[in-house]
């Protein structure tokens, strides 16, 4: 690093705990918008969600329909707290509108499409203008930066290059941002961790649970991890807890910072983590207005409550999306290294991810951190639900660490299913199984095993 060099330092580095962070990036480096006032900032998204509204209540027939129904109309959005009364947009709008029907722009103006991830059904088809893709560039090639990435980096970019957004929308904003982009995509793991080895980039975008598998390549290769050239990893795509970051942290010796999205939204670069606090991340209120809601009814909780993220476009003109339900599971909190832009909490799940065991609601989140904290066990594990007898159980299956010694083997299935009942108020039975067993991930993780028939 040089002198004038912004960029964080590497977390560890033989430093050990407290991690050393990153300083905050010079002013020069970001957009005006991240750094106006609240008051300026909710001016600019009354004006945006005013043109929004309309645009979606003039050509989305869905939504006025909806609108009608509801007895609202643009105009009757005087301030953002009038945004309640606009009905929500969910999945099965968007499905029923598949491919196309959900477009604001006639096709001449459309020049790209993705399409969700989505497990079940139809997957919904995105499409956005050319300012469309100029902005979201603009957003990634902003989360990049404040992930610590800076122009010049090297950016080794592992998630999905096709339908899926993540490595276009990835692509774009390191290009955006001045960046050497490295078009890897997913898979073909032994690569990977050639091209990293060889070209040396800085920064790696990918899922954390992808990542942890290049981890084990490495490994396989008789190559430690902390020593390749990377230094901050921009991970999303996938719920992944705090233990994960240190976890990660430890392994590569880098930084993990959190980036969110999702495809019915923009993609990558709704949110992002700023490297020098990692303490949630950051909406770009300036192109999202954030709500939380009541997952069941639908009711706005306050900001600090936890709840279901919903999501309103203020600048999209290809597909805008008003009160979008994203089923994803967070809370809302004050700004801090962009005091405009209020943050998300890490998510912790999805609500269609949520076990439902006896009673009790479970994340696969919530068994990661359980799992994490035990020695002997490594981050590799899947949530098994069967039904032998009209009641559902849960088996966590579960690697060990190839270090592990085998009375700590034996002692950690006992640990981790008291744990769960401690912790988690569930009983589980936990299958300890030898390294390299279960399925790895060269994406977004499938980490629930649904056996359950009947
Ligand atoms: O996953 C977009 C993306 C690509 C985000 C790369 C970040 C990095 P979809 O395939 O439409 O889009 O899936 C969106 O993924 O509703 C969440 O459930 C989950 N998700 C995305 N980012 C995070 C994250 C992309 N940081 C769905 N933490 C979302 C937790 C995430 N879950």
């Amino acid at each position: 690093m040089t002198e004038h060099d912004t960029r964080p330092a590497r977390p560890g580095a033989g430093l050990g705990r407290p991690r050393r962070l990153g300083s905050a990036p010079d002013p020069d480096l970001l957009d005006p918008m991240e750094q106006v006032s609240r008051d300026m900032l909710e001016e600019h998204q009354l004006h945006r969600l005013k043109q929004t509204l309309r645009h979606a209540y003039d050509h989305q027939d869905f939504y006025r329909r909806k609108c009608e129904a509801a007895g609202v109309a643009p105009e009757d959005l005087r301030e953002l707290g009038d945004l309640a009364r606009f009905p929500f947009t969910t999945k099965q709008d968007l499905r029923a509108a598949y491919p196309f029907g959900a477009f604001a722009v006639p096709m001449d103006r459309v020049v790209r499409v993705h399409a969700s991830s989505g497990t079940t059904g139809h997957s919904t088809v995105v499409g956005y203008t050319r300012g469309d893709i100029d902005i979201w560039s603009d957003l990634v090639a902003r989360c990049i930066r404040a992930s610590g990435g800076r122009p010049g980096d090297k950016v080794h970019v592992a998630y999905g290059y096709g339908l899926f957004t993540g490595g276009l929308g990835a692509h774009y904003g390191a290009e955006r941002l001045g960046c050497v982009t490295i078009p890897v995509s997913g898979g073909q793991t032994t690569r990977q961790v050639r091209l990293i080895r060889d070209l040396r980039p800085q920064t790696i975008m990918v899922t954390p649970s992808y990542l942890l598998t290049i981890a084990d390549e490495f490994r396989a290769q008789g190559v430690d991890p902390r020593s390749t050239s990377l230094r901050t990893a921009i991970l999303g795509a996938e719920p992944w807890t705090e233990d994960m970051r240190e976890e990660i942290e430890e392994t590569f010796d880098l930084h993990a910072v959190d980036i969110y999205g999702l495809s019915e939204v923009m993609g990558p670069g709704v949110a992002n983590e700023c490297v020098e606090t990692k303490d949630g991340l950051h909406v770009f209120e300036d192109h999202f207005l954030p709500e939380i809601v009541e997952p069941v009814d639908g009711t706005p909780l306050p900001d600090g409550r936890s709840g279901e993220l919903v999501f309103t476009s203020l600048t999209k003109e290809a597909l805008p999306i008003v009160r979008y339900r994203t089923r994803d599971l967070s809370r809302l909190l004050p700004g801090t290294a962009r005091p405009a832009f209020r943050r998300m909490a890490k998510v912790t799940g999805r609500s269609d991810d949520m076990v439902v065991l006896r009673g009790v609601n479970l994340f696969p989140g919530q068994v990661e951190e359980q799992v994490l904290r035990i020695g002997a066990l490594a981050p590799h594990f899947q949530l098994v639900l069967r039904r032998p007898r009209r009641l559902d159980e849960l088996t966590v299956r579960v690697e060990h660490r190839p270090e592990a010694t085998a009375d700590a083997r034996a002692a950690a299935g006992g640990l981790l299913t008291a744990a769960l009942r401690e912790h988690i108020g569930v009983g589980a039975d936990v299958e300890v199984v030898a390294p390299g067993t279960l399925e790895r991930s060269v994406g977004k993780i499938r980490r629930i095993v649904d056996e359950r028939t009947g």
